[in-house]
């Protein structure tokens, strides 16, 4: 079903699963390889905050609609739109209709830069599994963002892993990269970096970037049936778990978004109760009743 709203977006679909507490949120450029352009960045964003907001919402599956209805070609995502790429960067512009009714002093501040990144880190923080599911090219930005996703399902027949950043004088010097290196190794990381080779679903999954190749018709089935088995789990220990899994990674910020979920299972116990209910009653706390654990 579309979920409320989303008929305002234009270079993004967004729908909610019937039976399962997931959403399914596609780019939708497919004559461009569904390539992102700032308006379609901006609406990957609000599709993703509202998903991570919902306490409905158990997983996320990010795709690419298609077939093109030019020459029959499937994408995930081929990266930022090279078309309004100017002088000084990607450029909102103002036949984009992604962008009406935008702010122009927002839009004057996002000049520039494609706010893909902002996209990774939601992706990257929000407590809930995000799912890569690869129809087809995987490029560029496209290639960074599956990276990124807690998981990738591909289709077998038609997804493509490329990394085309430095033949366009780009560069994913974060997640794209960084933590590719993670997932497939040093080598194999700036193998595709620095050739810029095409790989098939089963190289990915044998590389580690990847988790499953599927048969193409199947592959929504598929993804449907994995958001399924994740969302039957326990939603405390599946936030614990990700942040967990993100935390080495991640810092201190790693560490913060870990505490910040550490610090709400601490909330919810007596011993916490009675810190609050001691302040309010201008009282000193009585914390003997709670044993020092170990
Ligand atoms: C994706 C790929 C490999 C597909 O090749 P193929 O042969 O299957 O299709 P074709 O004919 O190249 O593409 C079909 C249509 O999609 C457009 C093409 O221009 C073409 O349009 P028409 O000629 O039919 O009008 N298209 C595809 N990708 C596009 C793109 N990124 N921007 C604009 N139009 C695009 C092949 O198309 C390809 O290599 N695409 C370019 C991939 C790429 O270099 N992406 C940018 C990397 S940098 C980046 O993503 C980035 C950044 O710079 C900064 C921040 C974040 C991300």
């Amino acid at each position: 079903e579309p979920v409320d709203g989303a008929a305002e977006f234009d270079d993004i679909t967004y729908h909610r699963a019937v039976d399962v507490p997931a959403v399914r949120i596609a780019f939708d450029r497919p004559e461009k390889r569904n390539a992102f352009r700032p308006g379609t960045v901006d609406e990957l964003y609000a599709a993703l905050d509202h998903a991570r907001k919902r306490a409905d919402v158990g997983c996320v599956l990010l795709t690419g609609n298609g077939p093109s209805e030019k020459d029959g070609g499937w994408a995930f995502c081929a990266g930022g739109d090279q078309s309004v790429r100017g002088g000084s960067g990607y450029e909102y512009r103002d036949d984009d209709e992604a962008d009406e009714g935008d702010d122009p002093l927002v839009r004057e501040a996002k000049a520039g830069r494609l706010h893909v990144l902002e996209v990774q880190r939601l992706i990257r923080f929000m407590p809930k599994p995000v799912v890569a599911v690869v129809p087809g090219w995987a490029v560029g930005g496209g290639h960074s963002l599956h990276v990124v996703c807690d998981l990738t399902l591909a289709s077998e027949e038609h997804a493509k892993f490329l990394q085309t950043d430095p033949d366009v004088a780009s560069f994913d010097a974060g997640f794209g990269s960084a933590y590719l290196a993670k997932q497939v190794g040093q080598k194999k990381a700036r193998e595709i970096f620095f050739r810029g080779k095409t790989y098939s679903a089963e190289e990915a999954v044998e590389m580690g970037m990847a988790n499953e190749a599927i048969p193409h018709d199947e592959l929504e089935g598929v993804a449907l049936e994995w958001a399924e088995e994740m969302t039957d789990k326990s939603p405390m220990a599946m936030r614990m778990l990700k942040y967990a899994f993100n935390m080495a990674d991640d810092g201190l910020v790693g560490q913060q978004v870990f505490a910040g979920e550490a610090t709400r299972l601490g909330y919810m116990t007596d011993e916490a109760q009675e810190g609050r209910d001691a302040f309010l009653e201008k009282r000193d706390p009585d914390f003997s009743e709670y044993p020092w654990h170990y």
